[in-house]
């Protein structure tokens, strides 16, 4: 066979070999018009975004220095999970919360989606690098995709261009991601909008760590670096190594006494992580820093304990709800600029607008590119738009969340969006309840994905859709690392439901920046200075318990939002048998003895 001439193909910046015949297998197979080794400068950011303008794909913003609005496909909104796979050699390897398809025949229908696929397209290769590049081992990856659109929302979201390539030296080891929009050109075909497919695969093969995207140019589905590798196939390496990798956003909390703490939180996708992670504490004296809103990959350090690093560069947060009461902090870092806006409503003045931000303008164009007007039955954004900003640019940062070193967790929170059963703030009793709390955890459905919302479903660790293997074996290598470490020093975890609400369906708790006084109350939990009450399901504090000083809300509502309420939780305990049952066979010993303790103990 001939080697085919592509512009560019030859041009490669790297001796790196598998890097490159990689390269040349996927340009052969894929057909684009040139191929472009993404550098990651502010010249290519310039070019592309020019392009995307051009295009009429990105509009540029008035109000906003280099920032972006685009309007997606109205069917490519949301990651897919109907359509992710786990392509393990084993089907019982992914297990049954995962879409699984053999290997090789999820590649031999792949490869001909892929065939010509980037016909009439340029084909970009973007080297990353997932957490800090001055790590002992830097976690490299290469996306090869045919959008623009992904590669501008990369230089915001992850370490890319020269600077990571200038660690591929000529054998790293790196994950290969290859995504395609699904969208060749014939020769003077107009290109649309948003280019996309409505077949779509989003596979992952866990033992060779590669991760192939097709027909979605949507975040989750098409940055690469972010769910699929960060989660679901560092997942896999983290059983394999021994460490976690985590849906969990992490912050700094400093006390009135000037003493730092770490955490860890998790939650479900569009339940206020972000929030959480930049928050402005109401209580006077405390401090919070942001190191990251989303994923959190944990090691154990010399010294025992865990130690967090956020692998992403930028936040990919939800845009409906956030505004300067809600989130000041994000506010402020999209207002600096050189942010994407996906989905949301653009102003008449060149400004994004999304419900939530007060009072809406009388006139806007929606995210589907229609006249809006506050009379209209539709809203203005979609409920999971997006803005994509760097982190660099947020205000409350912390200054180590750059380290490679990571910084020690404290405590862990799991939490879910539930209208019952599920009290305020519940502390386990010790690291494998605190598991037995995270793989039981449950949450009504958001509009992150697609599919019906406001349906409780399990949702173990906020990880549901990102365990990359079975996950009775993610239990199990939660379990495992709890009787490895020593217990003083894993962090304390707890269980919390900002979203508790009453007969009447109000909120019960008010939740975002007073969701500090959880947190110090946590924290003085871990300190032996705070009081609690044992229950059946673990210590919950009584609103006495609780710094309320200056709280807004009635002190009937926060002890409602504290209960422990048995008839609930037995209601609660087949719903937890029926969610074991469908795991199987591998769930941990000690999570179903975690289960009958529970049962003997709500009588
Ligand atoms: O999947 S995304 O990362 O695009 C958003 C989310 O669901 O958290
Ligand atoms: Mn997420």
């Amino acid at each position: 066979m001939t080697a085919v001439t592509i512009p560019g193909l030859e041009q490669a910046p790297t001796n790196h070999a598998r890097l490159l015949a990689w390269v040349q297998e996927v340009a052969e197979l894929t057909c684009p018009d040139e191929v472009v080794w993404a550098d990651g400068s502010q010249g290519e950011w310039d070019r592309l975004t020019q392009k995307l303008v051009d295009a009429g794909t990105f509009v540029p913003l008035k109000k906003k220095p280099n920032s972006f609005w685009a309007a997606s496909d109205p069917s490519d909104v949301a990651r897919v999970e109907e359509r992710t796979y786990i392509c393990s050699v084993r089907e019982e390897d992914a297990g049954a919360t995962n879409n699984w398809m053999d290997p090789s025949e999820m590649k031999a229908i792949m490869t001909e989606l892929y065939r010509g696929c980037m016909r009439g397209r340029t084909m970009y290769v973007i080297p990353f690098c997932m957490g800090p590049l001055d790590a002992e081992k830097p976690m490299l990856g290469v996306e090869i995709t045919d959008s623009e659109y992904v590669v501008v929302s990369m230089h915001i979201m992850t370490r890319m261009g020269t600077k990571a390539l200038a660690l591929f030296g000529e054998d790293a080891d790196f994950v290969p991601a290859l995504h395609s929009l699904g969208a060749p050109l014939e020769p003077g075909q107009e290109d649309v909008q948003w280019p996309c497919n409505e077949t779509k695969y989003i596979s992952h093969f866990p033992e060779t760590r590669e991760i192939w995207s097709f027909g979605s140019g949507y975040g989750g589905n098409a940055l690469l670096g972010k769910k699929c590798y960060s989660l679901r196939i560092a997942s896999v390496m983290a059983r394999d190594e021994g460490w976690l990798a985590e849906h969990m956003l992490i912050l700094k909390l400093t006390s009135p006494e000037n003493k730092a703490y770490y955490i860890a939180a998790a939650f479900p996708s569009a339940c206020g992580k972000t929030n959480l992670a930049m928050l402005e504490p109401t209580i006077p004296g405390w401090k919070v820093e942001t190191l990251g809103d989303d994923i959190a990959w944990m090691r154990f350090g010399e010294d025992g304990r865990l130690y967090a690093v956020n692998p992403e560069n930028g936040f990919f947060g939800v845009a409906p709800g956030t505004d300067y009461h809600t989130n000041p902090n994000a506010m402020r870092t999209i207002a600096k600029g050189n942010s994407l806006f996906t989905n949301v409503a653009l102003t008449d003045d060149g400004d994004v607008w999304w419900e939530g931000m007060g009072e809406p303008p009388a006139h806007l164009t929606s995210w589907k590119k229609q006249d809006w007007t506050p009379d209209s039955e539709e809203l203005s954004s979609h409920p999971n738009s997006r803005y994509c900003t760097p982190i660099e640019q947020c205000d409350i940062k912390a200054p180590e969340w750059d380290d490679p070193k990571g910084v020690p967790i404290s405590a862990i929170f799991f939490g879910g969006r539930r209208a019952t059963t599920i009290p305020l703030v519940t502390e386990s009793r010790d690291w494998q309840h605190g598991t037995f709390m995270g793989a039981t955890l449950s949450s009504e459905t958001t509009a992150a994905a697609v599919g019906k919302t406001g349906v409780v479903r399990r949702d173990p660790m906020a990880m549901l859709p990102f365990i990359g293997y079975n996950a009775g074996d993610y239990f199990q290598h939660w379990v495992d690392l709890g009787k490895r470490a020593d217990a003083d020093k894993l962090p304390k975890i707890f269980y919390v439901n900002w979203f508790r609400r009453g007969d009447d369906k109000r909120f019960l708790w008010p939740g975002f920046g007073e969701n500090s006084r959880i947190l110090k109350w946590a924290i003085e939990r871990i300190e032996g200075k705070s009081a609690a009450t044992e229950t059946p399901i673990g210590y919950i504090p009584t609103a006495a318990d609780l710094d309320l000083e200056g709280l807004d809300a009635p002190v009937e509502d926060i002890e409602a939002a504290l209960e422990f309420n048995a008839d609930e939780w037995r209601a609660e305990i087949p719903l937890v048998e029926e969610w074991f049952a469908k795991i199987g066979d591998k769930v941990p010993t000690t999570l179903r003895d975690q289960l009958e303790t529970l049962k003997q103990r709500l009588g």
